[in-house]
C-alpha cells in the first residue's frame, strides 16, 4: 500500500462507498486530480463492512443503484425484488472497474484529520499513510459508519464471542448450533434474527423497544418483470426524483379518516402484501406520519398481524410496539413468523434491562444470567454527524467541527458549512430523508455544480498545484436558515416523538434535526434555485 505523503490534489474525497465512488466519477470527469481514500481493503463503504447473515437493502433492486449509467440499468443482472450485501458489493465493484477508478483509489487508508490553510487556501490532510494537501475536501464518510457500542460492563469477561453486525468477522459455521444472543431489533436487528433463526441451537432477542415491521415481498422477479422495468426506467428514474421518498411507490394525500373502517383495513392490507416499508407507511394515507389518529390506525393493523403470525400469544404480546409508528420504516422476510420457531424466543430488556456481560452470557437487572456463546451487537449507530466527531476537522479561526455542531448539527443544504471553505459532506446531516442512491447522486451533482461554478468564475487550470485564493465557502446566514427550515419541517411530524437514531436520540445526543423532510424533489428544487441564483449564500 502506498504512501501519500506530500501528494497535492484538487479534491481529497474520503469514502470509497455509494458516495465516493460517484464522486470520484464525477470529479475525475471534471478534469480534476482526485484521490479517493477508504479506511477499508476495498470499495463499497457500508456494504464493505456490514456483512451480517441477511444484510440487505430494503430499496427494490432496480432503484439501489445509480441513474445514470443507462446501459447499465438494462444490462447488468438481477434477479430478486431486494439485493442482499454480497451482489450490491458486486455491483459497486463492477462500476469502478467499468470506469477505471480504482486508479484514483487507495484503501486501508484513514483521514485522521483535516486542516483548513487560509493563506494557502488549501486543506492540509493527514492520514495514517502520511499527508496531502487538497483544494477540495469532500466527505463521503457515510450516513451509518461508526457502530455504536452498547455501554455495558463486563464486555472484555465475556468468554465466547462478541461481534458487532457493522464489524462482522463470523462465518456461518461459527453460528451453527450455537447459543446466540442478539442486542437490538431495529433494521439490522430484524435482518439477522431471520436470517440466523433456522442455523443456531437457540436464539434470544434482548428487545428494548419492539418495532413496526411489514413484508418487504422478497423473492424471485416473475416473468417479463425486468423487461417491464427496462422498459420505463427513464420515466421511473423520474419519477423518483420527483418524489418525496424516492422509492417508487405511491405517495398519497388521502386522508385515512375518510375512509370506512373496512375501506381502510383493505388499503393496509394491499400495501402489506405487495411489501416494502415505505410503501406501507406512504402509499396507504397521506397523514399516517402526520396525524396521530391515523398513525394509530397503521399501528393497529400491524399489531393485528402481529396476532395472527404469532402463535404463542405471550411472545405476540412481548413484539408489540408500545412506541407510535414512527421510526424509519422497517421491512423483513418473515421476522414475525421467525418466532414461532421453538428456539427462538425475547426477552424484554425495556422492564428489565441488560445489566452487563458474565464470563457466560448478559445478565439482566434482575439478576438473571442467559448462558450465550455468541452476542451480536445489532445496536446501530453513531448515525452522520457521528462520522465526523471522531475526525480533527478545523476550519476557519481553529473553528473544530466539533465546536461548530456543539450546540446544534447544521449543514447547509446537507453539503457545505460556514467557515469550513472548500471542504463539502455527502450524506452528511440535513440532508433529504429519502432513498440513498438518488439522494447521494443529487448532493453530488450540487457539489460539483459549486465547484465548476468556483473554478469558472477564476478559470483555474485543473491540475496545477494550486495556491489560488479560489474558495466557496457558506454564509452564516444561510447555513442557520437552512436549519431553522429544516426544524420547521418537523414540527407536525410524528418521527420527532419516537426515540430512533434519525434525531439523535440512540446516542443520547442533542436532539437535532438531521435530515431535511421536505423531499427529494424539494431539494432538488432547491439546488436548481441556488444555481439558478448564482450561489448568492456563497462567499457573502
Ligand atoms: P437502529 O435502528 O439504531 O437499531 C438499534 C437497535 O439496538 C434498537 O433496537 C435499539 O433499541 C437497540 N439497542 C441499542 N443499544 C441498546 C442497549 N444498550 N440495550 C438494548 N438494546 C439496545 O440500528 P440498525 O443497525 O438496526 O439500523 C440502522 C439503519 O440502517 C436503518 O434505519 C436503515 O436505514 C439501515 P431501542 O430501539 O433504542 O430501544
Amino acid at each position: 500500500m502506498g504512501s501519500l505523503s506530500e501528494k497535492t490534489v484538487d479534491a481529497l474525497i474520503v469514502g470509497a462507498g455509494f458516495g465516493g465512488i460517484y464522486a470520484t466519477y464525477r470529479l475525475v470527469k471534471v478534469g480534476f486530480n482526485v484521490q479517493c481514500i477508504d479506511l477499508a481493503e476495498d470499495v463499497g463503504g457500508t456494504w464493505w463492512s456490514n456483512r451480517y447473515p441477511g444484510a440487505m437493502s430494503d430499496t427494490e433492486t432496480y432503484l439501489y443503484r445509480y441513474s445514470w449509467d443507462k446501459e447499465d440499468l438494462q444490462t447488468y443482472p438481477w434477479s430478486t425484488h431486494y439485493v442482499y450485501q454480497p451482489e450490491i458489493l458486486k455491483y459497486l465493484e463492477h462500476i469502478v472497474q467499468k470506469y477505471e477508478l480504482r486508479q484514483y483509489m487507495q484503501f486501508q487508508t484513514e483521514m485522521v484529520g483535516a486542516v483548513w490553510d487560509d493563506d494557502a487556501c488549501l486543506w492540509r490532510i493527514q492520514t495514517n499513510r502520511g499527508y496531502l494537501t487538497a483544494r477540495h475536501l469532500v466527505n463521503s464518510l457515510g450516513i451509518l459508519s461508526t457502530p455504536n457500542y452498547p455501554n455495558m460492563p463486563g464486555f472484555e469477561d465475556f468468554q465466547g464471542k462478541i461481534v458487532h453486525t457493522a464489524a462482522w468477522d463470523l462465518g456461518s459455521a461459527d453460528l451453527r448450533g450455537k447459543r446466540v444472543g442478539v442486542i437490538g431489533n431495529g433494521s439490522t436487528g430484524v435482518q439477522v434474527i431471520t436470517a440466523i433463526a433456522p442455523i443456531v441451537g437457540q436464539l434470544l432477542s434482548f428487545q428494548r423497544n419492539p418495532q413496526y415491521s411489514v413484508p418487504s415481498g422478497q423473492g424471485p422477479i416473475a416473468d417479463g418483470y425486468r423487461s417491464h422495468i427496462n422498459k420505463n426506467y427513464k420515466q421511473i428514474w423520474q419519477d423518483v426524483f420527483n418524489s418525496a421518498v424516492g422509492f417508487n411507490v405511491p405517495e398519497v394525500s388521502r386522508k385515512c379518516f375518510d375512509y370506512s373502517p373496512e375501506e381502510r383495513r383493505q388499503i393496509f392490507q394491499e400495501c402489506w402484501d405487495k411489501g416494502n416499508g415505505f410503501r406501507f407507511m406512504f402509499s396507504a394515507f397521506g397523514d399516517v406520519t402526520t396525524s396521530q389518529a391515523a398513525n394509530d390506525e397503521a399501528a393497529s393493523f400491524i399489531k393485528s398481524k402481529i396476532d395472527e403470525i404469532v402463535k404463542d400469544p405471550l411472545k405476540a404480546e412481548k413484539l408489540k410496539p408500545r412506541e407510535i409508528y414512527a421510526r424509519r420504516p422497517l421491512c423483513d422476510s418473515g421476522y414475525y413468523q421467525t418466532f414461532n420457531k421453538s428456539n427462538v424466543d425475547i426477552v424484554d430488556v425495556y422492564s428489565n434491562p441488560i445489566s452487563r456481560v458474565t464470563a457466560d452470557g448478559l445478565q439482566t437487572a434482575d439478576r438473571h444470567t442467559y448462558p450465550l456463546d455468541v452476542i451480536i451487537l445489532a445496536t446501530g449507530f453513531d448515525a452522520l454527524e457521528g462520522s465526523y466527531l471522531r475526525l480533527n476537522i478545523v476550519g476557519r479561526n481553529g473553528e473544530t467541527i466539533k465546536d461548530h455542531w456543539r450546540d446544534s448539527t447544521k449543514a447547509y443544504g446537507g453539503i457545505a458549512c460556514a467557515g469550513f471553505p472548500n471542504m463539502w459532506l455527502v450524506s452528511g446531516p440535513q440532508g433529504p430523508f429519502a432513498n440513498f442512491p438518488p439522494v447521494i447522486e443529487s448532493e453530488i451533482d450540487m457539489i460539483v455544480a459549486c465547484i465548476e461554478h468556483s473554478e469558472a468564475s477564476t478559470g483555474v487550470q485543473h491540475g496545477v498545484e494550486s495556491n489560488s485564493p479560489l474558495i466557496m465557502e457558506v454564509s452564516k446566514e444561510a447555513e442557520q436558515a437552512w436549519s431553522d427550515k429544516c426544524e420547521q419541517l418537523v414540527e407536525n411530524s410524528l418521527f420527532k416523538k419516537t426515540s430512533g437514531w434519525i434525531f439523535g436520540a440512540n446516542v443520547k445526543r442533542r436532539q437535532s434535526t438531521r435530515f431535511f423532510f421536505a423531499g427529494l424533489k424539494a431539494y432538488r428544487d432547491w439546488c436548481k434555485e441556488v444555481i439558478e441564483g448564482s450561489f448568492k449564500d456563497f462567499n457573502r
